[in-house]
């Protein structure tokens, strides 16, 4: 099922998440329905605290060939190992953040080990759109948000739209 997408400024979207346990059934329908939440939404990214969970958890499809069937990855607990000193710049939005975005530079490749939803631990390394997508989501489970790399002015721009949007749609 799909779940609500928290918006900024929401205090779950600024906390550390906890890392997950023991994998469950339950853990496992929890990543479906973020794939799911994330392909309606549409994204590439999607992290547990966004739709609430203060877990570990991350999904992303960044396939974006027209026609290809998508890659659809579930993380639980990833860890990045290492990062190139190469960085790389892309205007980034985020589903918690709507219709904003601002170029961040990150390191262009990362080396990633997660648990698969078998519960096997799988490491990869990451280049491109790819790359960008799965730091945007591990920032969210340490309560990061793309606008943190921004300057204070423009963060808080952003932050005051977003008051403005969710007061909107608190009248309905
Ligand atoms: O975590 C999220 O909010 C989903 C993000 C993931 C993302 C952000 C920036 C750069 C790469 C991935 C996006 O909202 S998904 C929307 C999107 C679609 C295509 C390209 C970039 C962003
Ligand atoms: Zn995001």
């Amino acid at each position: 099922m799909k779940h609500p997408i928290l918006i900024h400024p929401d205090p779950r979207l600024k906390k550390t998440c906890v890392p997950v346990a023991d994998l469950s059934d339950k853990l496992r329908i929890l990543a479906d329905d973020m794939l799911e939440t994330m392909y309606a939404a549409p994204g590439i990214g999607l992290a547990a605290p966004q739709i609430g969970i203060m877990q570990r958890l991350i999904v992303l499809d960044c396939e974006k060939e027209e026609g290809s069937s998508g890659k659809p990855l579930v993380m639980f607990n990833p860890e990045i190992l290492a990062s190139s000193e190469e960085t790389n710049v892309y205007e980034e939005g985020c589903l918690s953040i709507p219709e904003q975005f601002a170029e961040v530079t990150r390191p262009k490749v990362v080396d990633v080990r997660w648990i698969d939803r078998d519960g096997n631990e799988q490491s990869e390394t990451f280049d491109g759109l790819w790359a960008t997508c799965v730091q945007h989501e591990i920032d969210h489970l340490d309560g990061k948000l793309f606008i943190d790399y921004l300057k204070p002015l423009k963060r808080q721009m952003i932050t005051r739209k977003m008051q403005k949007l969710k007061r909107e749609r608190a009248r309905g």
